[in-house]
C-alpha cells in the first residue's frame, strides 16, 4: 500500500503536467489563468522536487542499513548554482518535461532561467565542493555535505559608472529545494569559561560552562546522482536564538529592543558569507560561524554514530570527515572535546580516533590565505578549545623534541601557536597534526605544499601522509547541461551517454578529429554558442560584437595573482597596434573579442581598480572607429554558475594566466577545454595536467616557471629588472590619459614599478604577448583549429569530478558505495 501511494515517478509527459498543474493550483494556490513564468517554473520544479523526495528517503534508508561507512564533506561554501534544469537531466526526465511545459504554453529554458542560482560560495573551492556532491551521488557512495545556510550568498555585483557596485543577494524568497528539520536543532555554546575539578578517582575533568547559547537548524537539500536513485543529502545549518535563550521575559516585561537584539545577534552567525576569496580577514564573526557550523555538524555525525551501539574505536570505520580547507578545523578540537570532556576518553585514545578520521585538503599557498586566529580573540570565543589545542600542540612539540633533540628553530617553526604579538593560531598546521592524510589539489601545487610551506611537517610525518588529487569537474554540469548540442553530437559519435558516467569513452572522438563533416558540425555548435553570447552581450551592455571574431575570454575572481591586469594591458597593447597600422595592414589581422567577467572583493582596492581598467578601455575601444569589428573588449556583469554556463561553451580561447606556483589547480581551465577551447596559460596548477593529457601542441603556454619566480621577484626588489618595453608603452598610454583620469589606475602602475611587481607581469608580458600571436595564426586554419579541439576533448577524460571522488574513495576516505534500489 505504501509503495502504491508513495508512487510519483511521472514516467510520461502527462504525468508531469499533471503534476505541474497540481502544484501551481493547490500548492501556489495560482490559476493556470494567472500562472506567469514564474509560478510555471515553481510548478515544475515542485513537481521535479517530488520526484527526488522519493529517491532520497529510500536513499537514507539504504544507508542506513547498509551501515557502511560514510564520508562528511565539510565545506563553508557549496557554490551549486540552479538545480531544476540538473535534476531533469540527472534523472533523464528533461525531455518529456520540456514537451510537456511546451504544451501548456511555457519554454522550458524560460522556466530554468526564472530559478536564482545557489551562490553559497566565493569560486573555486565552493564549485569545486559542488562538483563533488554530484560526483559523490552519481557514484552512489553514502556521503553527506556539511554546511552553512546563508541568508545572502554572494553578492550581486553591477557595474555603475566602470565601477563595481555590490548589491545584497537575498535568495531565499522562494527556495523549493530545501526542507526546514523543525526536530533537527543543536544548541551551540559560545564564551563563558571552563571549570575544572577532580573526580574521585583523582581524575582532572573540565567542564565548559558557555555564556552565549545559539540554536542550529538543519535545512535539507537532496543531491540526485546522474542514471541512479542514489540521492544525497547536503545539510546546511541556520541560525535562530536558542529556545531557552531567546528572552521571553525580557519581551513579556516590554523590554522590546534588548529582546529583538538577542534574537538579532543569534541570527547574524548565519546571515552572510564572507565574499573573500584566497585572503584571510581574521573576524571574530567569522570564528564564530566556523564554530558554530563544525558543532553542530559533529553533533550530528556523532548522535548517528552513537545509534549504531559500536565501540568508539570503532568510529573511524565508520566515518571518514574531509575538511576542505583549514575552515573546518575547529572539528579536530571539537571532536576531541567531546571524546575527553563529555564521553570520558582518555586522551590518546581520543586522539587516535581523531586522527583516523579526519582528511585536510589544502587549497592555496598563498601566505595571505592561510587561516590564522589571534589567540586572545579565540581565548574569549572558545576557552576550552584554546586548553585543548595547547594540549595537541604540547604532546606534538614533545613529540617533535624527542625525535629532533634540541632542534629548537624547528620546534618554533612548527608550532601551532606563533610567537607573533598577539600569539595567533595557524590553522593549517593544527589540521595537518589533526589529520591521517593531507592532499593538494594539482600536481604542482600537491609538490609546492611539500617543499615550501609544510616542508617541516613532511619530514616529521613522513611523505606518505602528503598526496595529490587533482581536481576535476562534473561532466552533467559542465558539458551535457551546459552545452547540450555538444554532448548530443558526442552521444551521436560514441553511440550513448555513457560517457557522462565514464568520461575517459570521450577517446573515442579522436578518430573522427580529422573528418570534415564532423569537423563542421563541431565547429557549428561553437558558432551556435558565440552566437548566443554575442546576443546575450547585444542584450545587456548593448556591444555588438561579431560572433566570428575570436572569442578570448577571462571569467573569475579578480585577484592580483590571476593577472587580469596583464590580459587588460595584453589589449591595450593590441589596441595600440592596431591603431598604428595601415588599413591593407589592418584588413589581415584575426578580429577579437576580449571577454572579461568576475568579482572583486567589496575591500580588495587593488582588484576593484582593474575592473574600472577593462571599463574604461571597453569605452575607448568600442567606440574607436578606425577599430571596428578588429577588437571588442566586454565586461560581464555578476559573474556566476549560470554564466559560466553559457560562457564556457563559447569561447575560442580562455585566459588561465596566474604567476607560476600561486594558482593551486585552476578548474575553468578544464570546464573550457571539455567545451571545445583552447587555453592560453601560464605552467601552473591544472594547467601542466591538462598539457600533459592534450599535448602541448593544443595549448598556449607562456611565461616563467614557478621554480624561477622566488628570483625574479628578488631582482625586482633590487631594482635589477627595467620594465618590458612593450608593457612601457601601456603603461605610458594610461598615464597619458587615453582611458580617463589617470589618477584612478595609479595604484596599478605603481604596483608594477616602486612596488616590486610582485605578480612579475612585466617578466611575462613579452612571452605572453608573443603567444598571442600564435594564437592569431593557428586560429586563421579552421581545419587545425577544429582538429585540435576534437583531440583536446577527447583527452579530457581524466579532468572529471568522478575520477577525483574515487581517489579520494580509495586512497583517503576508504569507503565503497552503497547500492540503492
Ligand atoms: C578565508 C578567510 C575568511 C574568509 C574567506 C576565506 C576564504 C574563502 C574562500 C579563503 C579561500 C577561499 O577559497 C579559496 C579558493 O577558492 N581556492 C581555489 O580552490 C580551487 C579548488 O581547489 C582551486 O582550483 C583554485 O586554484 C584555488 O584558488
Amino acid at each position: 500500500l505504501w509503495k502504491k501511494f508513495a508512487a510519483t515517478e511521472f514516467s510520461k509527459k502527462e504525468e508531469f503536467q499533471r503534476e505541474v498543474v497540481r502544484h501551481v493550483e493547490t500548492t501556489l494556490a495560482r490559476s493556470l489563468y494567472n500562472c506567469d513564468e514564474l509560478a510555471a517554473y515553481s510548478g515544475a520544479a515542485l513537481a521535479m522536487r517530488d520526484k527526488l523526495i522519493i529517491d532520497w528517503n529510500k536513499t537514507q534508508q539504504a544507508h542506513t542499513l547498509a551501515d557502511q561507512k560514510r564520508v562528511y564533506y565539510l565545506s563553508l561554501e557549496f557554490l551549486m548554482g540552479r538545480t531544476l534544469d540538473n535534476a531533469l537531466l540527472n534523472r533523464n526526465v528533461k525531455e518529456y518535461a520540456a514537451e510537456g511545459i511546451s504544451e501548456l504554453g511555457f519554454r522550458m529554458e524560460d522556466l530554468i532561467d526564472q530559478e536564482h542560482d545557489a551562490a553559497l560560495g566565493n569560486g573555486g573551492l565552493g564549485r569545486l565542493a559542488a562538483c563533488f556532491l554530484d560526483s559523490l551521488a552519481s557514484l552512489s557512495y553514502p556521503a553527506w555535505g556539511y554546511g552553512l545556510r546563508y541568508r545572502y550568498g554572494i553578492f550581486k555585483q553591477e557595474i555603475i559608472d566602470g565601477y563595481q557596485v555590490e548589491v545584497p543577494d537575498y535568495w531565499l524568497d522562494f527556495n523549493p529545494w530545501e526542507f526546514p528539520r523543525h526536530d533537527i536543532t543543536v544548541d551551540i555554546m559560545f564564551y563563558g569559561y571552563v571549570r575544572r575539578y577532580t573526580e574521585d578517582d583523582g581524575s582532572t575533568v573540565n567542564i565548559w560552562e558557555g555564556g552565549e547559547v545559539v540554536q542550529a537548524l538543519a535545512y535539507d537539500v537532496p543531491i540526485p546522482g546522474y542514471g541512479t536513485s542514489t540521492t544525497n543529502n547536503l545539510r546546511l545549518w541556520s541560525s535562530k536564538p536558542s529556545t531557552g535563550e531567546f528572552d521571553f521575559q525580557k519581551f513579556n516585561s516590554g523590554d522590546y529592543e534588548s529582546s529583538v537584539r538577542d534574537q538579532q545577534r543569534a541570527e547574524t552567525i548565519s546571515a552572510v558569507l564572507y565574499p573573500n576569496d584566497n585572503i584571510d580577514v581574521g573576524k571574530e564573526l567569522r570564528l564564530k560561524q566556523q564554530y558554530f557550523w563544525v558543532a553542530a555538524s559533529l553533533y550530528d555525525i556523532v548522535r548517528r554514530f552513537k545509534k549504531s551501539h559500536r565501540a568508539w574505536t570503532e568510529f573511524p570505520h565508520q566515518v571518514a570527515i574531509q575538511l576542505n580547507d583549514t575552515h573546518p578545523t575547529l572539528a579536530i578540537v571539537e571532536l576531541m572535546r567531546i571524546l575527553v570532556d563529555k564521553e570520558h576518553l582518555d586522551w590518546d585514545t581520543a586522539w587516535n580516533i581523531v586522527t583516523e578520521t579526519f582528511g585536510y585538503t589544502n587549497h592555496t599557498v598563498l601566505p595571505e590565505a592561510l587561516e590564522k586566529w589571534s589567540v586572545p580573540l579565540f581565548q574569549n570565543l572558545l576557552p576550552r578549545h584554546l586548553q585543548i589545542i595547547y594540549d595537541i600542540n604540547l604532546f606534538f612539540l614533545q613529540s617533535v623534541e624527542r625525535r629532533f633533540p634540541k632542534d629548537r628553530e624547528l620546534l618554533s617553526r612548527v608550532s601551532i601557536i606563533e610567537e607573533s604579538n598577539p600569539q595567533v593560531i595557524r590553522m593549517a598546521y593544527l589540521a595537518i597534526i589533526g589529520s591521517k592524510k593531507v592532499n593538494g589539489v594539482a600536481e604542482l601545487h600537491s609538490d609546492l605544499i611539500k617543499t615550501t610551506i609544510f616542508k617541516d611537517f613532511v619530514n616529521i610525518f613522513g611523505p606518505d601522509k602528503f598526496t595529490n588529487v587533482t581536481n576535476g569537474v562534473t561532466p552533467r554540469r559542465w558539458l551535457h547541461q551546459a552545452n547540450p548540442q555538444l554532448s548530443a553530437l558526442i552521444k551521436e559519435k560514441l553511440g550513448s551517454y555513457d560517457f557522462l558516467k565514464d568520461l575517459s569513452l570521450l577517446g573515442g572522438l579522436e578518430k573522427f578529429a580529422d573528418d570534415k563533416n564532423f569537423q563542421k558540425e563541431w565547429m557549428d555548435i561553437k558558432f551556435r554558442n558565440k552566437q548566443r553570447l554575442a546576443k546575450y552581450i547585444k542584450d545587456t551592455t548593448s556591444i555588438s560584437v561579431n560572433p566570428s571574431a575570436l572569442f578570448d575570454i577571462q571569467v573569475k575572481r579578480i585577484h592580483e595573482y590571476k593577472r587580469q591586469q596583464m590580459n587588460i594591458f595584453g589589449v591595450i597593447s593590441r589596441y595600440l597596434s592596431l591603431k598604428a597600422m595601415t588599413k591593407e595592414e589592418r584588413a589581415k589581422q584575426v578580429p577579437r573579442v576580449s571577454i572579461f567577467g568576475g568579482k572583486a572583493a567589496p575591500g580588495y582596492w587593488m582588484a576593484k581598480t582593474i575592473i574600472r581598467l577593462i571599463t574604461a578601455v571597453s569605452e575607448v575601444v568600442n567606440n574607436d572607429a578606425d577599430i571596428g569589428d578588429l577588437l571588442k573588449v566586454v565586461f560581464i556583469e555578476d559573474y556566476n554558475v549560470s554564466k559560466a554556463e553559457f560562457l564556457c561553451p563559447a569561447s575560442d580561447l580562455s585566459e588561465h594566466i596566474s604567476t607560476a606556483g600561486t594558482e593551486a589547480s585552476g578548474t575553468s581551465n578544464m570546464k573550457f577545454v571539455l567545451n571545445g577551447g583552447l587555453i592560453i596559460g601560464t605552467c601552473d596548477g591544472a594547467n601542466i595536467e591538462i598539457t600533459r593529457e592534450i599535448g602541448e601542441e593544443r595549448i598556449f603556454l607562456f611565461g616563467n616557471l614557478a621554480e624561477d619566480v622566488e628570483d625574479l621577484r628578488h631582482a625586482h626588489r633590487y631594482g635589477k629588472t627595467p620594465m618590458d618595453p612593450a608593457l612601457k608603452e601601456v603603461c605610458d598610454e594610461i598615464q597619458k590619459g587615453t582611458f580617463g583620469e589617470p589618477g584612478v589606475f595609479a595604484g596599478l602602475i605603481h604596483a608594477l614599478t616602486e612596488g616590486g611587481d610582485y605578480y612579475l607581469v612585466s617578466d611575462d608580458f613579452a612571452s605572453y604577448l608573443s603567444t598571442h600571436k600564435l594564437v592569431d595564426e593557428a586560429f586563421k586554419d579552421t581545419a587545425a583549429w577544429a582538429h585540435n579541439t576534437i583531440v583536446a576533448v577527447s583527452r579530457m577524460g581524466f579532468f572529471t569530478s568522478d575520477r577525483a571522488i574515487n581517489e579520494y574513495a580509495d586512497e583517503i576516505w576508504n569507503i565503497d558505495p552503497v547500492k540503492v534500489d
